[in-house]
């Protein structure tokens, strides 16, 4: 047994609690979630269930319907941020503003098992994140675990100016930064403007994580995945760094796009070969030969 699970005295010193909960403060330090901005889901793993399960409660929750159905996802648990929860509050009062869900054996309902006290619920973009997760799980052969949602400036100012297309936008992420094309070498999907909370955007969104480990939605912010909390925070980091960088790079241009130097078609393959990247190539120039 591992040393966190063999001394945890509470839900909140589980290793998995710590760092979920560390990503929302360090999100909302970050400047990425206002008011009531951004959420988070972690798929638990095996083992953590069996740690968390001492502290569940008595009696769980009633079943709630979903709309959406993802019956990959049956009898998986959730940690996940709740519904109108300000993200600088979960450290403080985390089984309040947070708690673990169970999914149903149709993969189209959830319980409360922990948490979400005072009558909480999981958060608003629960179709989504669950939707995605099982996506993402597909994708990644079940490695990746970790949803995150945020608000972050510059990829919602970039949305309000270039044309809303995944290669248009991941290709000036890619020229405005070295590092993006390492951090996010399949690109990022973008989703026009739509009305959140909903199955909707829900569908539109996992659509695209079967290529994308991020999804831009437009207006509005961002999704980031990874195997693990570094990963999607990392990931959502490095995105809104290269958006930041456009902006700032467009705003010193006199407005224009008409950069002086970017990274070339050339530098990107370049990178991609150094560091033996799974790159999207429909993203890239066709080199001629
Ligand atoms: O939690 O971010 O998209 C509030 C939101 C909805
Ligand atoms: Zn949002």
């Amino acid at each position: 047994m591992r040393d966190d699970a063999n001394l945890a005295t509470c839900m909140e010193e589980l290793a998995f609690m710590r760092s979920f909960v560390r990503l929302c403060d360090d999100g909302y330090r970050q400047g990425w979630h206002e008011r009531n901005g951004g959420n988070l889901t972690y798929r638990m793993a095996t083992e953590d269930v069996a740690f968390a399960r001492p502290f569940f409660n008595e009696t769980p929750g009633e079943w709630k319907r979903m709309d959406v159905e993802a019956p990959s996802m049956a009898g998986e648990f959730f940690v996940s941020t709740s519904a109108g929860s300000y993200m600088r509050n979960i450290s403080s009062e985390t089984s309040r503003y947070a708690g673990i869900v169970e999914i149903n054996d149709e993969g189209n309902a959830y319980r409360v098992v922990w948490g979400f006290e005072d009558g909480g619920r999981p958060t608003s973009e629960l179709s989504s994140h669950v939707l995605n997760h099982a996506v993402r799980a597909a994708a990644t052969d079940g490695a990746c675990r970790v949803m995150y949602h945020a608000h972050p400036s510059s990829v919602i100012a970039m949305t309000m100016v270039v044309e809303l297309n995944s290669r248009t936008i991941t290709r000036l992420l890619w020229q405005a930064m070295t590092e993006s094309i390492i951090a996010f070498p399949m690109g990022v999907g973008v989703v026009p403007w739509m009305v959140p909370g909903g199955a909707d955007i829900a569908k539109a969104t996992s659509k695209l994580m079967r290529t994308y480990d991020a999804v831009i939605w437009a207006s509005h912010g961002l999704f980031a995945t990874g195997a693990d909390f570094d990963a999607a925070f990392g990931l959502m980091h490095a995105i809104e760094k290269a958006a930041g960088v456009y902006v700032r790079a467009r705003c010193m241009n006199g407005g224009s796009d008409n950069f002086r130097n970017t990274i070339t078609d050339e530098g990107l393959r370049a990178i991609a070969e150094e560091f033996n990247l799974p790159i999207n190539e429909a993203f890239l120039e066709e080199t001629l030969i």
